[in-house]
């Protein structure tokens, strides 16, 4: 399969292999991971790696852009059409390199914008204090009501009203709720701001209708393009058509160099990928998944911030378990099931050690499981964190020999030939 990199690397082949093999076997529940199709992983591993194309389709800095133009206006036309946007922009390197870019085309250094706090469930780009968008900018930051784990709209407008910030970011990494795209848009309005909404978590969603989409509300959408979405590890900004040029000069020359024409061929399959029916079905399963999931540990006495989910991620409080997040999912991964502690509203426990886990079921889905696995994957939780707590070892290593058993019967996308 990979003979030149056997050969010519070894050690790096070898930690490949057993990756894939990682992947295939354990339930891998990060709400922001997935597994790519064959034919995305094919797009990314091509010769386009080899090619400069500083510049936009048709107004370049290099010659020879006679088939990345091509593949680039495919990505950007695939993209209008699947987000239902004026324009698409899908040169950003990631997220964070995307919402960068939409600081530079809007705002000046000390610029006050307003964003949910990291610890609430939003992004470290949207004004978080370590990063440099809460450096170079004066951040503003709204949270959630304790009492319901909701974003609250109406401090969203208060802070808004006394801050007039440039920027509005709603979108996040930690939000189990849906997104009231329409009322972010009704205080962006009044206040004079330009909306962003970062859809990075559910662009899938929004995609497979799913979710309701920004396209109406926001002034612009930015999106990574691994996670719910199922392409290549990318970034994508889509705006209406008065801030393209905005937008364009922001991401290249503003912060970037060259594209890298890999990930942009590549994004363009899983874009055609995503306009599919049967993407359609995935991105319902999610939920339908979610929800299941959320039942079954709510059946077994977890709390869950805001009481459950509508979309494709969980996040569990931990506190009355007596367990800290980080040793949660440390036994969690022993027991074959992967996902990433993270803090919750209102934690009085560090972000390095917090009290929740966060979870979700892109992955499982795109593995074809539906809701009678969740309820054995709760039940394994569970179990987990239990075995966690009272430090049973041998639970956990029985816990990853039934997980095993499972994942045998859902052969991961890409990576079949491990299957069985
Ligand atoms: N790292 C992403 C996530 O896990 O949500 C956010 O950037």
């Amino acid at each position: 399969m990979r003979e030149a990199l056997e050969r010519t690397d070894p050690e790096i082949a070898h930690l490949i292999t057993a990756e894939e093999r990682r992947q295939a076997d354990k339930i891998r529940l990060i709400p922001s991971e997935n597994y790519v199709s064959r034919a995305v992983r094919e797009a990314t591993g091509t010769v386009l790696t080899n090619k400069y194309s500083e510049g936009y389709p048709g107004k370049r800095y290099y010659e020879g852009q006679q088939f990345i133009d091509p593949i680039e206006s495919l990505a950007v036309e695939r993209a209008r059409a699947l987000f239902s946007v004026d324009h698409a922009n899908v040169q950003p390197y990631s997220g964070s390199p995307a919402n960068l870019a939409v600081y530079l085309a809007f705002c000046k250094p000390g610029d006050t914008i307003l964003g949910m706090a990291l610890p609430a469930g939003g992004h470290l780009t949207h004004g978080w204090s370590v990063s440099i968008t809460g450096k170079f900018f004066k951040s503003v930051a709204y949270g959630v009501r304790k009492e319901t784990g909701r974003v609250d709209l109406d401090e969203v407008r208060s802070l808004a009203l006394e801050h007039r910030p440039k920027l509005l970011w709603c979108g996040g990494t930690a939000i189990p709720r849906t997104i009231d795209f329409a009322a972010f848009a009704s205080i962006a309005r009044e206040v004079g701001a330009v909306l962003v909404a970062d859809i990075a978590h559910i662009a899938g969603l929004v995609a497979g209708g799913a979710h309701p989409s920004p396209a109406e509300h926001a002034d612009v959408i930015s999106t990574t393009t691994h996670k719910t979405l199922r392409g290549p590890r990318g970034g994508m900004l889509m705006c209406r058509a008065a801030h393209a040029p905005a937008i364009d000069k922001a991401v290249f020359p503003g912060l970037q160099g060259g594209p890298h024409n890999h990930t942009t061929a590549a994004i363009a399959v899983a874009l055609r990928e995503a306009g599919s029916d049967g993407f359609k079905a995935y991105a319902h399963q999610i939920v339908k998944n979610a929800r299941a999931l959320a039942e079954g540990l709510v059946a077994r006495g977890y709390d869950l911030v805001s009481g459950g989910t509508d979309n494709h991620l969980l996040l569990v409080d931990l506190t009355r378990q007596n367990i800290p997040g980080k040793r949660a999912a440390k036994a969690l991964d022993r027991a074959g099931l992967v996902l990433n502690y993270n803090t919750v509203p209102f934690d009085p426990r560090k972000p390095f050690d917090p009290s929740g886990v966060r979870l979700g079921t892109p992955a499982v889905t795109s593995r074809g499981m539906k809701e009678s696995e969740m309820r054995h994957i709760a039940r394994w939780l569970d179990e987990g964190i239990r075995a966690g707590a009272s430090d049973d070892e041998g639970a956990l290593v029985r816990i990853a020999g039934e997980v095993r058993e499972l994942t045998r019967g859902f052969p991961a996308p890409g990576l079949e030939h491990l299957a069985g």
